[in-house]
């Protein structure tokens, strides 16, 4: 029915029992302009393996379930058009027709947790979107944390979303929200979103061992792990926040909805910013993928 196509570099990885980092996609095809969306994929697979494990970029092509891309499989995915966005829902029916799609926060756990991997690092998870009272946008990504172990390290859901309304809904479905080094939520751009995090944990080894003891109690679902963008990135909420209006009324004004929100925002506001949102961004993922390998890394010792 289905295969994982995995990487060499990354079933070598597997097979011995090394820490593997899954990495999605999406953030590459529909949150990073060419060609800096390919150039941070390479820098950030390449400060995984600095710090010891192998990354897994994980993305469907011609209906295959890679699990580590290839330089030239990476190349030629984030110099296409058109490339589907995958979440959770349209996963299966992509691999079925043979088609090609990126995968989302959501649907990369999926894959990741069908590979045996236990940790993603990636940007910022979706969420709750402002007037979802109205429109019932919520992102896949919150339910998907619900339900499939993986541990997601992420710099806060995106500032564009309902931080409040989204951690509402994460501890109503029982979502671990775990901030590292510091007790406020984090707001992607800026390191405080002027909310408390629900749970605090900053060794590493002791995120690993609160992932295997949920495991070993039988609660389903992973864990979010928000990791602060570095204090020299950050770009301050007050300035963010009139950029994120803006691009709001925009989307509103022109009838975005559902998947395509997201990144219309990210592309409204990396203009708004002349290009300073997707410096921060790329240093927020390249943080997140650091920790991710040290959590990778304890995972392995604790077993
Ligand atoms: N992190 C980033 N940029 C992104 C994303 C994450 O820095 O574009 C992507 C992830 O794939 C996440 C998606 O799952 O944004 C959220 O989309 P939506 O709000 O439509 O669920």
């Amino acid at each position: 029915m289905f295969t994982l196509t995995k990487s060499p570099e990354v079933a070598d990885a597997l097979a011995n029992g090394r820490p593997v980092v899954a990495l999605e996609s999406t953030i590459i095809t529909h949150g990073m302009p060419f060609p800096q969306n390919v150039e941070t994929a390479r820098a950030v697979e390449e400060l995984i393996r600095s710090e010891g494990a192998t990354p897994a970029t994980i993305a469907v092509i011609e209906g295959r379930l890679h699990i580590g891309l290839t330089a030239d499989e990476l190349d030629t995915l984030a110099g296409s058009k058109n490339v589907a966005k995958l979440s959770r829902a349209d996963l299966a029916a992509c691999i079925a027709t043979g088609g090609t799609g990126a995968t989302t926060v959501a649907s990369t756990m999926i894959a990741a947790h069908l590979a045996g991997i236990r940790v993603f690092a990636t940007g910022g998870i979706g969420g709750v979107h402002r007037g979802a009272e109205t429109t019932f946008d919520i992102s896949a990504d919150l339910l998907e944390l619900a339900q499939t172990p993986v541990t997601v390290v992420a710099a806060g859901p995106k500032a564009i979303l309902d931080l409040p309304k989204t951690l509402e809904v994460l501890e109503t479905h029982g979502v671990p929200v775990i901030a590292v080094g510091q007790d406020a939520f984090p707001g992607f751009w800026f390191r405080d979103s002027g909310l408390k995090s629900p749970l605090r944990i900053d060794d590493p080894a002791a995120i690993a061992r609160a992932a295997d003891t949920r495991a070993a109690m039988g609660l389903a679902g992973g864990q979010l792990v928000v990791n602060p963008i570095p204090e020299a990135d950050e770009i301050p909420r007050e300035v963010m926040m009139p950029v994120i209006e803006a691009a709001q009324a925009a989307a509103a004004d022109q009838g975005i909805a559902a998947k395509d929100v997201t990144p219309f925002l990210l592309d409204h506001i990396f203009r708004a910013t002349d290009g300073a949102s997707l410096t921060a961004n790329i240093a927020l993922v390249e943080n997140n993928a650091r920790l991710a390998a040290r959590i990778a890394l304890a995972f392995g010792s604790t077993g």
